[in-house]
C-alpha cells in the first residue's frame, strides 16, 4: 500500500521544511522500510513501533520493515491565500490532495522581533492559517450548493439529502469554534463523499520552539488553551535543532540533544501522532525473513487483510492464525503461543484488530 499524505502546513518561514528535513533525515538511519521514488518535497519516513522492535526479537527476523507515512512540504500560506494571495489557491489546492495535516506554527524568534507582527503569537498565527482554510472551504462550499440547489429543484431525494448535508457542513464550518471536526467530516463523507475540505483533515499541531525564549511556556500553554475546544492536539518541537541532531550519528546526537535541553523523541512523536492522524490500525508478521508492520482501515477481515500483502493471498485464503500483541510476547514464540492455547485459528470473515500478529495460511 503506498502510504497516505500528510501536508505540512503553516504561515510561511515558520520551520515547515526544517521540521520536513528533520523528519526524513531522521528516518533514514533506520534500515529498511518500503521506498517510494517521489518528489523531492515528498518523503516516506517510518513510524518506530516499540512493538515491531519485540516481535523482530522473538522471530529472530533478519529485517524489520515498519509502517510508513507520507509527508508534504508545502509552500507558506499567507493571509489572503484564500483570496489567491501569494500563489495562495495553489497551495490550499495542494492541501486538498493529502489526507492530514500537520500545521506547523512559530514559537521561535526572528531576526529582530521589535516588530508586533514579528512577536511570537502561535493563538494569533493558528487563527490566521484556519481563517484562510475556512474561507477556502466557504467558498467551495458555496460553489457547490449554488449547482446542486438548482438540480434539487427537479428533485431527486439524492440531491436534496446532499444540500442538506451540504448546508450543515457550512454552518458547522461558519461557526467560531468546530468542536467536533471528525463527526462533520464523517457526516460530510457519507452524503457528499467527493467534497474534501481543508479544515476537516484531521489535523495536528506543531509548535515550533526555540531553545532561548523565554515566554515559550507561556505561549505554549495558550496555543493549548485554543486548541482544547477545537479537539486539535499539540506537539512541541525544537526543529532546527532536531535537524542538526538528525545529521549526528547517534552517540553524538545523544549528547547535543542533553547540552540542549531537547526532549528525546521528539520527533518520533510527531511520526507517530501523524499516523494516528490517519485513522489506521496496525497488524504485524514476524517471522526470521523479516517482522513487518501493516497498517490498514479498521474493521477490515483477515482474507481482506491478507489481500493487502498480497492479491494471492486473498484469493487463496484458507485461514489465519491470529494472536493478540500482548498474549504473543508473554509466549515468546509461535510454538510456545500454539501449546498454550494463545495462538487462535480464525477463518476469512475474522475482523482484524490493532496488535494482532498473524500467520496467513493460503493456496495458491
Ligand atoms: N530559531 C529557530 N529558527 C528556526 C526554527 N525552525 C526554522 N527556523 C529558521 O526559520 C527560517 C525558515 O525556515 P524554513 O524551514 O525554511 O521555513 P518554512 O516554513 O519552510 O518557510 P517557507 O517554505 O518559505 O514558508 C530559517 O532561517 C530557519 O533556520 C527553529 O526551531 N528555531
Ligand atoms: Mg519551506
Amino acid at each position: 500500500m503506498s502510504s497516505l499524505g500528510v501536508g505540512i502546513v503553516g504561515l510561511p518561514n515558520t520551520g515547515k521544511t526544517t521540521l520536513f528535513n528533520a523528519l526524513s533525515r531522521s528516518g533514514a538511519l533506520v534500515a529498511s522500510y518500503p521506498y517510494a521514488t517521489i518528489e523531492p518535497n515528498e518523503r516516506v519516513v517510518p513510524v518506530s513501533d516499540p512493538r515491531l522492535t519485540e516481535f523482530a526479537r522473538l522471530a529472530e527476523s533478519a529485517r524489520i520493515v515498519p509502517a510508513t507515512v507520507r509527508f508534504i512540504d508545502i509552500a507558506g500560506l499567507a493571509e489572503g491565500a484564500s483570496r489567491g494571495e501569494g500563489l495562495g489557491n495553489r497551495f490550499l489546492s495542494n492541501i486538498r490532495q493529502v489526507d492530514a495535516v500537520v500545521h506547523v506554527v512559530r514559537g521561535f524568534k526572528r531576526g529582530d522581533s521589535s516588530s508586533q507582527a514579528e512577536a511570537i503569537d502561535p493563538v494569533r498565527d493558528v487563527e490566521l492559517i484556519e481563517t484562510e482554510l475556512r474561507l477556502y472551504d466557504l467558498e467551495i462550499l458555496g460553489r457547490e450548493l449554488s449547482k446542486v440547489r438548482r438540480l434539487a429543484k427537479s428533485g431527486t431525494k439524492e440531491c436534496i439529502e446532499r444540500v442538506k448535508a451540504l448546508e450543515r457542513t457550512e454552518e458547522e464550518i461558519s461557526s467560531d469554534v468546530i468542536s467536533d471536526r471528525a463527526s462533520v467530516a464523517r457526516e460530510l463523507a457519507l452524503l457528499a463523499p467527493d467534497m474534501s475540505l481543508l479544515i476537516l483533515k484531521p489535523t495536528l499541531i506543531v509548535l515550533n520552539v526555540d531553545e532561548s525564549s523565554d515566554d515559550s511556556a507561556t505561549n505554549e500553554r495558550k496555543l493549548r488553551e485554543w486548541a482544547e475546544p477545537h479537539g486539535v492536539p499539540v506537539l512541541s518541537v525544537n526543529s532546527l535543532v532536531e535537524a542538526e541532531l538528525a545529521e549526528l550519528d547517534p552517540e553524538d546526537a545523544e549528547l547535543f540533544a542533553e547540552e540542549m535541553g531537547v526532549e528525546e523523541e521528539s520527533l518520533d512523536r510527531v511520526v507517530r501522532a501523524s499516523f494516528e492522524l490517519l485513522g489506521l490500525i496496525t497488524f504485524f508478521t514476524a517471522g526470521p525473513e523479516e517482522s513487518r508492520a501493516w497498517p490498514i482501515r479498521a474493521g477490515l477481515t483477515a482474507s481482506q487483510a491478507a489481500g493487502k500483502i498480497h492479491s494471492d493471498f486473498e484469493r487463496g485464503f484458507i485461514k489465519a492464525e491470529v494472536i493478540h500483541q500482548d498474549d504473543f510476547l508473554s509466549a515468546g514464540s509461535f510454538p510456545a503461543a500454539r501449546e498454550a492455547g494463545t495462538l487462535r485459528l480464525e477463518g476469512r470473515d475474522y475482523v482484524v484488530l490493532d496488535g494482532d500478529v498473524i500467520i496467513f495460511k493460503f493456496n495458491t
